[in-house]
């Protein structure tokens, strides 16, 4: 049995994603590991939030609260959101868990005493009043560029430019406002990534024709560049501490950096799912040694992530010098752009989780997401384009269908899949056809490619319709019952093929489909993938068998309610709010 690992990339706890972050890592991921489960692969998917950081910490103050009931409050929120999404993570995790406390601490420990990690001394903002040093982030004053009054130090949000807190007018403190800030020696720990130039090329090489050309561009960019020694700890108090045992005691009240234990929750998050589960050592085994050898380890995220996988943890675990699993196929995407602009979480531009349920059904999305998902390049979404996805592929071609055939069962054959008659040479043209388009389609998901997959899934419902179109059994009844009959069986058995095609990508619409045909129960199990054979996979059902038609399978959106969503929303035309 193949073992297939898949992690999507964190989303950060704070507030509500939008869709340009789900279609990134999460909803791709997610259809994925379906698949995997639907083939029969021992399957294990992990994602978590991300809770450590400066904006977390920033966040938290503002809003009142303290950092750890505020990430907590945010962890809920993104939990219900992504169970009604479907997200079917085997652990959706948390970065502030014990478990990534403990693992985070094995790997800085690891690379101290491999000597991969030192001591630097950097220049660094410096607060008297709030009697701290300051991350670059809660240095807030203006910028030299754009006369931008809030920018950060780190970057300013208005003009985009990225900034060095010395660079700011009137610097003042995040945390207080306080204005008395100074420039000082501080002590950080580095991880000496430079010195991994050589590995990690040949590593990131040797995967050049499996990963999308995205990632091994960006991957490799990085190192062309002269990769720089990076700095792993902060001064923030939300995060994981540095012990004393590291860096000689110089790092009191410093905690490592997010990107440094963030990936490092993929393993955590897969031992919280051993913990929970009482599962003991299984979650070694999907990562560690000889027992991990024969697993393939998938990531999913967005392109800005790259870097930090491609580089930042596989330089951790390279420096670790113990056998831990690299990731062997990584998936990145582009952006998904709305109306022409960016989604944007501070801005709060585009839709976000919470509201797109409130407009549709969450498989609607799911489809729409991943039939336009940005893989070679950025994608647009526009309203016009959205309603029309849904209104042509899902209502006109699949809905259509599975009402079509069943509604005409129950009318002219008392609701049961009919005997009468055997195939003939339209059935076997089908069947050939489907046959071709059915290897095509699974072969397209077995290497993640999203867009071609949703391409040949629709041209398979199209094969069913045009099928149905010239077997003409409304036409037949009248003189031929016996034909007509086929045409109906035939009908019910793709039916039946297409709920399981589809319960990767909308899982909720397949089982309606489903108990149309067979009413059976699935637990949390998947609906299994097809067999190859399209001859049998077609002749399956049993004459005489009761069918049950679903209510309106897909609803189609109206063009008012697409202006309604437009102002709703807002877009291009309307403005960013
Ligand atoms: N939280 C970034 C993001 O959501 C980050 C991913 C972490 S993956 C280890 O874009
Ligand atoms: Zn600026």
């Amino acid at each position: 049995m193949k073992r297939i690992l898949i992690t999507s990339a964190l989303p950060y706890v704070a507030g509500v994603k939008h869709l340009g972050n789900l279609v990134g890592s999460m909803l791709p991921s997610d259809v994925f590991a379906r698949f995997c489960r639907a083939r029969g692969h021992d399957t294990l998917f992990i994602c978590a939030t991300d809770e450590h950081g400066a904006p977390v910490e920033l966040a938290a103050l503002e809003a009142g609260k303290p950092v750890a009931e505020y990430c907590a409050h945010w962890y809920g929120v993104q939990k219900e959101l992504g169970d009604r999404f479907g997200l079917s993570f085997d652990n959706f995790g948390r970065s502030s868990s014990v478990q990534n406390h403990e693992l985070t601490l094995h790997f800085a420990r690891q690379l101290w005493k491999n000597g991969f990690l030192e001591l630097r001394t950097t220049k660094q903002a410096y607060s008297p009043t709030d009697g701290r040093f300051l991350p670059d982030r809660y240095v807030i004053g203006t910028c030299p560029h754009c006369n931008y009054d809030r920018a950060r130090g780190d970057q300013c949000e208005n003009c985009t430019r990225v900034l060095d807190p010395v660079d700011l007018k009137n610097p003042r403190s995040a945390v207080s406002g306080a204005q008395d800030i100074e420039i000082r020696d501080a002590t950080h720990l580095f991880l000496k990534q430079s010195e991994f130039v050589e590995k990690l090329r040949a590593w990131i090489d040797s995967h050049k024709s499996e990963w999308p050309q995205l990632v091994t561009s960006i991957a490799l960019k990085w190192l062309d560049e002269g990769l720089k020694d990076r700095g792993i700890t902060r001064d923030l108090e939300w995060g994981i501490p540095v012990p004393d045992d590291i860096g000689g005691g110089k790092l009191k009240g410093k905690v490592f950096y997010v990107w440094f234990d963030a990936p490092i929750e993929y393993i955590a998050a897969t031992k919280e799912w051993a913990d929970n589960n009482n599962r003991g050592d299984a979650w070694k085994h999907w990562w560690y040694g000889d027992e991990a050898k024969d697993v393939t380890y998938w990531e999913f995220m967005g392109k800005d992530n790259v870097p930090f996988h491609t580089v930042g943890f596989p330089v951790t675990i390279m420096a670790s010098d113990e056998p831990w699993k690299l990731v062997d196929r990584l998936k990145g995407f582009n952006w998904l752009n709305y109306d022409g602009g960016k989604f944007s979480t501070s801005g709060k531009r585009g839709i976000f989780m919470d509201k797109a349920l409130e407009v549709s059904p969450a498989d609607y999305w799911r489809y729409y997401l991943i039939a336009n998902a940005p893989e070679s390049n950025d994608s647009n979404f526009t309203w016009e384009q959205y309603a029309g996805t849904i209104n042509k592929d899902l209502a006109d071609v699949l809905g259509n269908f599975v009402n079509r055939v069943t509604k005409f069962c129950v009318a002219r054959f008392d609701g049961k899949v009919p005997g009468e008659g055997s195939y003939g040479d339209e059935e076997k043209a089908l069947i050939a056809e489907l046959d071709r388009r059915n290897q095509q389609y699974t072969d397209y998901l077995e290497q993640a490619e999203f867009r071609k997959a949703m391409g040949e899934l629709r041209a398979i419902w199209v094969a069913g319709n045009e099928y149905l179109t010239r077997a003409a059994p409304w036409t037949l009844i009248k003189t031929d019952r016996a034909k007509a009959a086929v045409g109906v069986r035939m009908g019910l058995n793709l039916v039946h093929l297409f709920a399981h095609l589809v319960w990767p990508v909308m899982p909720e619409m397949a089982k309606k489909i489903h108990e149309a045909i067979q009413p059976i129960g699935y637990d949390n199990g998947a609906i299994p993938w097809p067999g190859m054979n399209m001859a049998e996979e077609l002749d399956q059902l049993e004459a005489g068998m009761p069918i049950n038609p679903p209510d309106v399978l897909i609803a189609k959106i109206t063009d008012e309610q697409v202006e309604e969503w437009k102002m709703k929303f807002g877009g291009a035309d309307a403005g960013a709010p």
